[in-house]
């Protein structure tokens, strides 16, 4: 055994759990990791904001099932990353938060940016600690990948005090973790198996994360099978092919009131990896009486709001695995309702309605998803720019979204630097709206700094259009705080040396696409939406007025 200092046992371990790539914003308190990074095999992305280099840890956890690793300095560095903290909390993502921390002779005294990690993260994080001996990093380390993992995937944040990293000392390196995963037993599927077959009017809903392609091609064969109407979660459409026979939509914002009603009138809702939590559950009204069969990698969720006639505690992929072994009945009561959902669906994203102005969206929509691979990755944040994308886009490939259910406005830009990085062979589209650019926009100098030529669709409305919305509905024509006079996004991207486009009419939308596409540089198109065009459907007037 050889002596190392913490930092480098720190790094070691990293990279013994398949991590090759990270973010940080550097700090005093972390200068021994830092240092140990300089000679590992591992990709070290310099972020201009906490938040955002939390954010691409995530998004970095979205797309590969392991932890996004990011590591921030005490106090402030801290502080700024909570709001990826919150992400991966609500999205279930597996990530690893590393802080520095004063030096232990000087804990508790409110030393120099010191802050207790365990009471400030206590409730987003999975999982908090402090290193108090480097010796015990790999057994620690370890321990954050299973808990990130296995689950209910989230956060983990580790605190390590400054002299923890400089420590030298003998200690034997983890092995790799591989999470457990739970598995159905032979008494579940059979329940599961007549619960299905009783039923009239079944509808599954898939949610959650943790679902590898195998788990998802597992579930379109089993719905393929049974004829069964599947649903997907707020911003997880991915999940299930969106042109396959039995897809009946998402469950996001303004949801399809046919799906909605679907949903309601079922007899039997499966709700597999889903909680079902205030948006896909339309504000908590959309489950009353059905039967529920709940499968969830994680006892605590099942009852938690619900309470199922039937409770799994499998993991989606498993379970998804497991219906192979299920034989479909030559009879299916309910074959013409799935057939009719998914003409609902087709019809609800189909030819979008005009809105007002020269800019329509949703035919921007409809021409990208003409135009672009099926592999292509979609990034976004929150805010109602993001109601045409889910509607239009029509994802038939699994991991193409990498969007927060959290509804964290600014998640936009940092989520598609980090997925044009891990997957440069793919087309990665961002929309922002203009508040959500401006959030985490800092993070276009990142993707200009290591050359990640990401694409940027900004949508400025001139407002913060969400709340502009719910504000004109509560307190009509009382604007207050949510109007926004913005830059030249275009120029701000030629100034930070990428490429800049404006569009003003529908016309010029594809053209300046395809500039931004053969400039091979990181790119924003400034797109002008009229402030009237606030949904699909609704102009900003007619909220106001009660419509
Ligand atoms: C970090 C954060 N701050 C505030 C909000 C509240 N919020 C939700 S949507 C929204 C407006 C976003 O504006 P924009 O990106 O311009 O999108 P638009 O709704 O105008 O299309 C705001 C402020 C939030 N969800 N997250
Ligand atoms: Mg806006």
């Amino acid at each position: 055994m050889t002596l190392r200092t913490g930092g480098r046992i720190l790094v070691d371990q990293l990279r013994i759990h398949g991590i090759g790539r990270l973010t940080c914003v550097p700090g005093e308190s972390y200068l021994a990791a830092l240092d140990a990074m300089h000679d590992a095999d591992i990709d070290v992305l310099v972020c201009r904001h906490e938040g955002g280099a939390a954010m691409m840890a995530e998004a970095y956890g979205k797309l590969t099932g392991r932890p996004g690793i990011c590591f921030v300095t005490r106090g402030p560095g801290a502080m700024n990353a909570a709001h990826g903290v919150h992400i991966a909390q609500h999205d279930s993502t597996p990530m690893i938060l590393f802080i520095g921390q004063v030096e232990r002779a000087a804990l508790g005294r409110g030393a120099f940016q010191e802050m207790d990690y365990e009471a400030v993260f206590g409730s987003v994080a999975k999982w908090v600690v402090e290193v108090h001996d480097a010796r015990r990093l790999p057994e620690i380390v370890a321990r954050a990948f299973a808990t990130a993992m296995q689950g209910r995937p989230g956060p983990v944040v580790v605190s390590l005090p400054e002299d923890v990293l400089t420590d030298t000392v003998e200690v034997t390196d983890s092995s790799v973790i591989t999470p457990v995963k739970s598995q159905l037993s032979i008494d579940q599927f059979e329940r599961f198996q007549s619960l299905l077959l009783a039923s009239k009017r079944p509808v599954m809903v898939l949610g959650g994360s943790g679902w590898s392609d195998e788990g998802c091609a597992a579930i379109a064969d089993f719905a393929a099978r049974f004829k069964l109407p599947v649903a997907t979660e707020f911003r997880r459409a991915p999940l299930f092919p969106a042109l396959h026979t039995s897809y009946a939509g998402d469950l996001g914002f303004g949801q399809n009131p046919k799906l909605s009603q679907r949903v309601k009138d079922a007899d039997l809702l499966i709700l597999l990896g889903a909680r079902m939590s205030e948006v896909p559950s339309n504000h908590y009204t959309l489950i009353d009486r059905q039967a529920l069969v709940h499968i969830f990698p994680d006892p605590s969720e099942i009852g938690k709001v619900y309470r199922p006639a039937l409770g799994i505690v499998c993991s989606s992929d498993e379970f998804a695995r497991s219906m192979a072994w299920m034989k479909a009945p030559l009879d299916l009561p309910w074959y013409l309702q799935t057939e009719n959902a998914h003409m609902d669906y087709l019809a609800w994203t189909g030819r979008p309605p005009q809105v007002p102005g020269d800019f329509q969206y949703g035919e921007v929509m409809v021409w990208l998803r003409d135009h672009l691979p099926a592999d292509t990755i979609i990034c976004n944040g929150a805010g109602n720019y993001a109601i045409w994308v889910h509607r239009y886009w029509r994802h038939t490939r699994p991991n193409t979204l990498v969007a927060p259910t959290s509804g964290s406005v600014g998640y936009s830009v940092p989520a598609g630097v980090m997925a044009k990085r891990q997957c440069p062979d793919r087309s990665v589209v961002v929309f922002a709206g203009d508040g959500c650019f401006l959030m985490h926009g800092n993070e276009f100098a990142t993707a200009v700094q290591y050359d990640i030529p990401v694409i940027v669709v900004v949508i400025d409305n001139g407002m913060y259009g969400t709340i502009r919305m719910h504000q004109e509905r509560e307190y009509p024509h009382r604007v207050v705080g949510t109007d926004l006079r913005n830059p030249d996004f275009a120029a701000f991207a030629r100034a930070f040396g990428g490429h800049g486009e404006t569009v003003r009419k529908t016309e010029e939308f594809a053209p300046a696409f395809e500039r931004a596409r053969a400039s091979g540089k990181p790119s924003i198109i400034h797109c002008f939406l009229d402030p009237q065009a606030i949904t699909p459907a609704r102009t900003l007037d007619q909220v106001a007025a009660g419509n």
